[in-house]
């Protein structure tokens, strides 16, 4: 299987280099507004992830070959469930809610992506997906019906970390939550960091660069935002 970007990661993480990623929600998607978007967000940005809790494949298509025209940078689908997979995006977080205690999103929805995936030429990337308390009620805690890890369980979420990684995930995903009213903690990230080897991605709530630069700085590889720039 191929891995362009999943080494491409890899090798900026090696070089001290931070990676960012804005979110693409295509059920907020505007094809009209997409110039002004992608204008607005920062200049560090690296990669586009595309992907919502709830949307559906057609506009997931549109989504996808919009900012492939528009941007250079790589897309990413970040999926909700199967029916997010889009052949042309460039990769896909093959993510396991490793938080939750729901079949049905540790492998359930797996095995519903797989025979598509395996005659795609997508570069998929296992990825292990902690949702993590972010003071609101998230969309992913709704929609996969799992709770989330309280950020008082370091022990557990390290542990949960450290599980994911033996299961042969490439990334590990703290997320707090789309619009997370706190987002995961320093402490959180740097615990973390320290206890497994595959890059970290930190998302949910991240709207400021202080927050950007104390999440960098805690360890965190890969910061993921949405929210703030789709409010402009
Ligand atoms: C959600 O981590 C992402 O999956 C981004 O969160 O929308 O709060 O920036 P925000």
């Amino acid at each position: 299987m191929q891995s362009f970007f999943y080494s491409e990661i890899l090798s900026a993480i090696k070089i001290g280099e931070k990676l960012l990623a804005i979110l693409v929600d295509p059920e907020k998607f505007n094809r009209d507004t997409v110039s002004e978007f992608l204008e607005q967000i920062p200049k560090e940005t690296t990669h586009l992830f595309v992907g919502g809790s709830t949307d559906i494949h057609n506009q997931i298509s549109l989504v996808v070959a919009t900012l492939k025209r528009q941007s250079n940078l790589p897309v990413f689908l970040f999926p909700g469930n199967h029916q997010q997979i889009e052949e042309t995006a460039d990769a896909l977080l093959f993510l396991s809610l490793h938080s939750g205690r729901n079949p049905e999103y540790l492998i359930g929805q797996q095995v519903k992506a797989a025979a598509l995936l395996n005659k795609s030429n997508l570069e998929i990337i296992p990825t292990s997906y902690l949702l993590i308390d972010g003071g609101h009620d998230s969309a992913v805690a709704r929609v996969s019906e799992t709770d989330a890890m309280s950020q008082d369980e370091v022990e557990d979420i390290l542990n949960t970390a450290l599980a994911g990684q033996l299961m042969g995930a490439k990334l590990l995903y703290l997320e707090a939550g789309s619009g997370a009213k706190i987002p995961v903690s320093v402490e959180i990230i740097k615990a973390v960091k320290e206890t497994v080897s595959i890059p970290v991605i930190v998302g949910g709530g991240i709207k400021t660069q202080t927050q950007c630069k104390q999440a960098y700085a805690a360890g965190a590889d890969f910061i993921v935002m949405g929210t703030v720039f789709e409010e402009g």
